[in-house]
């Protein structure tokens, strides 16, 4: 049984696919996308960068990375849809066309590129990065436990083979300091924050490494209520909102609090589908759905953050 090896938008893709489609998306559209490189991790591939938007001076940006996670999957199948989406509707659907014209969307498709790769070839419920450290045997870190918010105080482990290991030191993972300098790099252009991870549907906002609340709190239990509206009007999915916290479970170091703290007062992130019945291995035929109603999501973000 051959299995094809070109890219697909309705197929996960491995690392290898994801790579060269970041090179020919961006080649094929350069009057809409610019590739950049911002680090490489801790096995040495290259973490790559899209900026999806028509080139223009001091525009506000949103930055989205997907893949934080090795195992789940639909994440970075999310970040590879949006792109395809952004060029092939500029220019023929009013929003999408306004969007890319007063703003430009970072795109990360993989962060966790080295834990990604390993679920392709040895253990498709990996969860970490690859990292290894004196010491100890076991390997990988939380990068959702590793940004310097409130590092390693709750829901996370100091113990290295445990699932949401913080890491010897906040920030000691290549790829959460390759993407927090970025950020910090480009802090006067980007105004909002996301993070896809999967399962649970869920549409997360700070904090998770306290049960204090942030200082727009009730602006953005509106944004996230009113986001998870609109993406149920295409199937009916259901996602929940609220502070991570609260909502999921207490965590710290996760990057959306971090960004949140840097000033970013638009920070998300979004667990999409399933609720459990698949989970991690959500089939391939649900990849356009989750999506499609995604799309509506991050759509109805972008015409906030242009509005305020
Ligand atoms: N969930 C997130 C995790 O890292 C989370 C939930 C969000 C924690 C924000 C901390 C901050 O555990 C998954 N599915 O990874
Ligand atoms: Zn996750």
């Amino acid at each position: 049984h051959v299995r094809a090896t070109g890219h697909s938008y309705v197929k996960y893709n491995n690392w290898e696919t994801i790579e060269a489609w970041t090179q020919q998306i961006a080649s094929e559209n350069p009057d809409l996308i610019s590739r950049s490189a911002i680090g490489t991790t801790f096995e040495g591939r290259t973490m790559h960068l899209l900026k999806v938007g028509k080139p223009g001076p001091n525009k506000p940006a949103i930055f989205m990375d997907c893949g934080f996670h090795a195992r789940e999957w639909i994440s970075p199948a999310f970040c590879q849809w949006f792109v395809r989406e952004a060029v092939r509707t500029y220019g023929h659907e009013i929003h999408m066309t306004e969007f890319l014209d007063k703003l430009d969307f970072y795109v990360l498709p993989v962060f966790n590129i080295d834990g990604y790769v390993y679920t392709w070839t040895k253990n498709r419920m990996w969860r970490k990065t690859r990292s290894t450290y004196a010491g100890t045997k076991c390997i990988g870190t939380d990068p959702n436990r590793n940004f310097d918010a409130g590092w390693c105080v709750r829901g996370a482990s100091r113990n290295p083979c445990d699932e949401t290991y913080c890491g010897p030191a906040a920030e000691s993972e290549k790829e959460t300091k390759a993407l927090a300098n970025f950020i910090r790099n480009n802090l006067s252009s980007i105004k909002a924050y996301l993070t896809i991870h999967s399962y649970s549907q869920m549409m997360l906002y700070p904090y998770s490494y306290d049960y204090k609340v942030t200082e727009n709190n009730v602006e953005l239990n509106a944004l996230a209520k009113a986001t998870v509206k609109e993406l149920a009007t295409l199937h009916g999915t259901k996602y929940t909102y609220g502070p991570g916290a609260t909502t999921i479970y207490p965590a710290a170091g996760g990057s959306d609090d971090w960004a949140y703290d840097q000033g970013i007062k638009y920070s998300f992130t979004f667990e999409l589908r399933d609720k459990g019945r698949y989970g991690f291995t959500l089939p391939e035929s649900q990849i356009r759905p989750t999506c499609e109603e995604m799309m509506l999501a991050i759509k109805h973000l972008a015409n906030y953050v242009l509005e305020h």
